[in-house]
């Protein structure tokens, strides 16, 4: 996968690119991560990515011009004519791994980070073909949201986690939290493991770890288990333990 950025903050991707899982996909040639400044794709001589905005008010808006003319350029170094172009902006749907999985499944993405105190209409309208935002908070701007869209597609990209299942058990991808685990010492301070990951019993473990991870759900994110696919016995099982817990 090709993953392009845009950005006024080029530097703050440096760190976070080049880190444990991220750093080895790019050295693997899992995916390829370029990062463009929106400035240099500017003509005039104090690059100037903003403007007043239009009808007056405070702040500054980037201009559309160094966008669409790097996207465009983009695209044409990449020789395609269609690809998700997506905007980062509190303005967008809600980012989740479900969307994750749909972006993981293109072989190129663009990314925009807006910043400031807004963008240019036009780069919405005619420009991105997506709007995504990370969550109802307000960021100074769409890199740190950019890093978090880009941390969780490229873990799902084939081989870039060890195993594969290590992606199908982390907490959302069933629509569930995840279980609770634990590693040596077997007691800490007088806290122990529970018995049954001890026991060697595949199927006992296998059983506690889902109850675990429904239970869970169930108590921190109601709202996620609404859309989890539970069975008639597992929904008979949350009833009775969450109105009388052991
Ligand atoms: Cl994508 N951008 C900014 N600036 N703030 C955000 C966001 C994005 N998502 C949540 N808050």
């Amino acid at each position: 996968m090709r993953i392009d950025i845009l950005c006024l903050f080029p530097e703050m991707f440096d760190s976070p690119l080049n880190q444990s899982i991220i750093k080895r996909a790019r050295e693997e040639g899992l995916v390829d991560i370029v990062i463009h400044n929106i400035r240099d794709y500017t003509h005039d001589k104090h690059h100037t990515v903003d403007d007043y905005s239009y009808g007056g008010g405070p702040g500054m808006v980037l201009k559309p011009e160094p966008i669409f003319e790097a996207a465009e350029m983009i695209k044409q170094q990449l020789g395609v004519t269609e690809m998700p172009i997506i905007l980062l902006t509190p303005q967008g749907r809600l980012f989740s791994q479900s969307v994750a999985q749909e972006l993981a499944l293109h072989p190129h993405l663009m990314l925009i980070c807006g910043h400031y105190e807004g963008l240019d209409e036009r780069v919405c309208e005619y420009l991105a073909t997506d709007e995504i935002s990370i969550g109802d908070y307000v960021l100074s701007g769409g890199e740190l949201a950019a890093l978090v869209v880009v941390d969780a597609v490229v873990r799902l990209i084939p081989g870039v986690l060890g195993s594969q299942d290590s992606a199908s058990s982390d907490s959302h991808s069933n629509g569930l939290l995840e279980y609770p685990q634990y590693t040596r010492p077997q007691v800490y301070r007088g806290w122990a493991v529970p018995s049954v990951l001890l026991s060697g019993n595949h199927g006992e473990i296998a059983q506690w770890r889902r109850r675990q991870a429904i239970l869970r759900t169930a108590t921190r994110r109601p709202d996620l288990l609404k859309k989890a696919n539970l069975c008639d016995e597992e929904k008979k099982w949350i009833s009775e333990n969450l109105l009388s817990p052991k």
